[in-house]
């Protein structure tokens, strides 16, 4: 049977081990996850003619490399590990904080399914929420489950199914049947950051094997936030690699200098508005009103 291989990611405490014992049977410790060292856990399926590889990696918040932890999760969703799918699991009591990792998989161009888990807690406290709308304004694929029990996941993995190569089934608002793929999600980043983006995929694409538009541009906006792991990995792989370097510190200088403004806090800020004006329009938490000091 043909396989595909899934990586479970979300933030702590959102499901993802009782998704991956619920799924795989296997009897998994669940609980937060502590200790130094990293494990990721594999179990599989069968569905819908399907082997379905479940790959159980340790909790992340970003996809920064502020830790080991975050480190290894990187190499595994970008490395030579890259899985077919990314299982994002979300706490739908806690959208705005959980779609930033979801943001940041999708600009990394993997294809995402999201879990709108905790859907029971989220059923109970009666709040308004188009999650087809959003997950048309997102280009990813949205699924409420209760993973404790189980629920939706069957809806779940016919969705990841759909996806695979050679299956057109998917909603045709977030698959490309031309591309064969997920539509992307391009973010704006606004008109300080935008040229600056723009000039240094260019770069990207003349010096190094990234040429997918896509790969291009995350690989410049990873730049201009100075991850360490991109700087790394161009100095390794390309004769160029300190010369893209070069020219990200030239951009960010300039950038302080006549505007006295920090690309990693633009980019945060652009993100997290991009998520607030997605929210805005598909969600209405019940406790929204403003509360006045008399
Ligand atoms: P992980 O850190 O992402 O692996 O999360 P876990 O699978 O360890 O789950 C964290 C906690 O949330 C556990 O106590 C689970 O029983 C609970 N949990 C998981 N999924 C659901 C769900 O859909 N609804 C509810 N109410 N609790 C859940
Ligand atoms: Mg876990
Ligand atoms: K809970």
């Amino acid at each position: 049977l043909p396989t595909l291989r899934i990586a479970l990611l979300g933030n702590p405490n959102c499901g993802k081990t009782s998704l991956f014992n619920q799924a795989s049977g296997a009897h998994e410790h669940v609980g937060n996850y502590s200790g130094v060292t990293v494990e990721a856990k594999t179990g599989h399926i069968y569905y819908g003619g399907y082997r379905l590889e479940i790959i159980d990696l340790p909790g992340t918040y970003s996809l920064s490399p502020y830790s080991p932890e975050e480190l290894y999760i990187r190499s595994y969703i970008t490395g030579d590990e890259r899985p077919d799918l990314v299982l994002n699991v979300i706490d739908t009591c806690n959208l705005e904080r959980n779609l930033y990792l979801t943001l940041q998989l999708k600009e990394l161009g993997l294809p995402v399914v999201v879990a709108l888990n905790m859907f029971d807690e989220f059923i109970a406290r009666k709040e308004y929420f188009d999650y087809p709308r959003l997950s048309r304004l997102l280009g990813v694929p949205m699924i409420p489950t209760v993973c404790r029990t189980g629920l939706g996941l069957e809806a779940l993995f016919d969705e990841v199914i759909s996806l695979a190569p050679g299956i057109k089934s998917a909603d045709p608002q977030l698959f490309d049947p031309e591309r064969g793929k997920l539509r992307p999600l391009r973010i704006p980043y606004g008109s300080t950051l935008e040229p600056m983006i723009e000039e240094l995929t260019e770069k990207v694409k003349e010096h190094t094997t990234l040429h997918d538009p896509i790969l291009a541009r995350s690989t410049a906006i990873k730049l201009l936030e100075r991850d360490e792991d991109i700087e790394s990995q161009l100095l390794h792989r390309y004769a160029r690699g300190g010369f893209l370097l070069s020219a990200r510190d030239f951009a960010l200088r300039r950038l302080k200098e006549e505007r006295s403004e920090e690309a990693e806090a633009l980019i945060t800020d652009a993100r997290y508005g991009f998520i607030s004006g997605a929210l805005k329009e598909t969600y209405r938490p019940k406790h929204s009103g403003k509360r006045t000091l008399t």
